[in-house]
């Protein structure tokens, strides 16, 4: 593959019209990179991206606001069809654009994360009338919102239990876990990576991640929960998660820091059938948040705590062996997420 890639031409990106070209290039240009530095997903890693390659995707990463390493944007919320385009967006009738060895296992991921930001998207869609309905002081609109807001997570929930039907432990932990690796923090390349032709030193991007989805940051944002602050800490994660965002969902999460403080409002208004609506928002959040360290558990933590079988020289050293595809932990993470959004509960009276 490597071969290949440097024998690839140096495109100008100028030719790509509109913005969904440009997506689509910038995620083939990702699954390349990914590709080439990875490779077999063995010792065998790349620390120079090549400039007929680095070039473009660094112009077009400039030109969308996004990083120049596959991200979430990229893989899941770009990475689509349907196969009927007059059939419904389900599983069946979809598939994702470009792949990943490792079978169907990117598939299963990818179009489960999708589908799970489709089914939490009437709960954004809710946002500006929660908003609105603070501003009104309508504690009836607020509540129907609230509520809204509290059923499309539950059903979020009932879709991203899917992810075990599609998904194979192993599969995921010893193949797809590696293509999706970035390069900060990374034992791997431990400076970065060198984007020949456009900087002169090696430059560290995180790998693909939740936190990147902005779904369930503007949920946290809307109901004011806030998450473990300090050096490395979750919130200092997901608010870095910000800049592998669109733009648009970036700027999103930015206005909505302004918004009109809903916890607050509900905690002054002493209103039983409000807090209840409230809570219910919060424990949909704990129950995807849940099941979520259940997914990792499954995952990550179980197939990295497996002996490697005879023959098998690939296996990692320990260090890096629990890490998810964002290099953080994200067992101590998704934790402390939990914690807090637990905390966030109403208690009534
Ligand atoms: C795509 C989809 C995901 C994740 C990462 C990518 C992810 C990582 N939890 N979810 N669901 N950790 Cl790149």
């Amino acid at each position: 593959l490597r071969e290949e890639v440097e024998k690839l031409p140096t495109l100008s990106t100028d030719g790509l019209r509109g913005h969904r070209l440009q997506r689509l290039a910038h995620l083939a240009l990702g699954y390349i990179t990914m590709a080439y530095v990875w490779n077999r997903g063995d010792d065998d890693v790349r620390k120079v991206l090549p400039r007929n390659i680095a070039v473009p995707y660094c112009e077009l990463s400039e030109k969308l606001g996004l990083p120049p390493i596959l991200s979430y944007a990229d893989c899941v919320l770009a990475n689509w069809k349907k196969k009927d385009p007059n059939g419904p967006m389900t599983y069946e009738n979809m598939d994702i654009l470009f792949s990943f060895p490792g079978g169907d296992c990117d598939k299963g991921f990818f179009l489960v994360s999708l589908l799970v930001e489709i089914a939490a998207s009437p709960a954004i869609k809710a946002i500006p009338t929660v908003s609105s309905a603070v501003e009104r002081q309508d504690l009836k609109a607020l509540e129907k919102a609230l509520h809204d807001i509290a059923t499309s997570l539950e059903k979020a929930k009932e879709i991203f239990k899917r992810m075990r039907d599609f998904v194979d432990p192993d599969t995921f932990f010893h193949v797809l876990r590696i293509y999706l690796s970035g390069w900060k923090c990374s034992s791997k390349l431990p400076e970065g990576l060198l984007y020949e032709g456009v900087w002169d030193t090696p430059k560290m991007f995180s790998g693909g991640s939740a936190g990147q989805s902005s779904i369930f940051q503007s949920l946290d944002v809307l109901l004011g929960i806030k998450h473990e602050a300090g050096k490395e800490s979750p919130a200092e994660f997901l608010q870095e998660m910000r800049e592998y965002m669109p733009p648009a969902h970036r700027n999103f999460l930015f206005f909505l820091e302004s918004a009109p403080p809903v916890r607050e409002f509900v905690i002054s208004r002493h209103n039983e059938d409000l807090t209840k609506a409230y809570n219910e928002c919060v424990n949909g959040l704990v129950s995807v948040r849940k099941f979520h360290l259940a997914i990792v558990d499954t995952y990550i933590m179980k197939p990295s705590k497996k002996k490697p079988t005879d023959g098998d020289k690939s296996e990692e050293p320990s260090n890096v062996e629990s890490r998810g595809t964002g290099g953080t932990n994200p067992m101590t993470f998704l934790r402390s997420v939990k914690d807090t959004t637990e905390k966030a509960l109403l208690s009534w009276p």
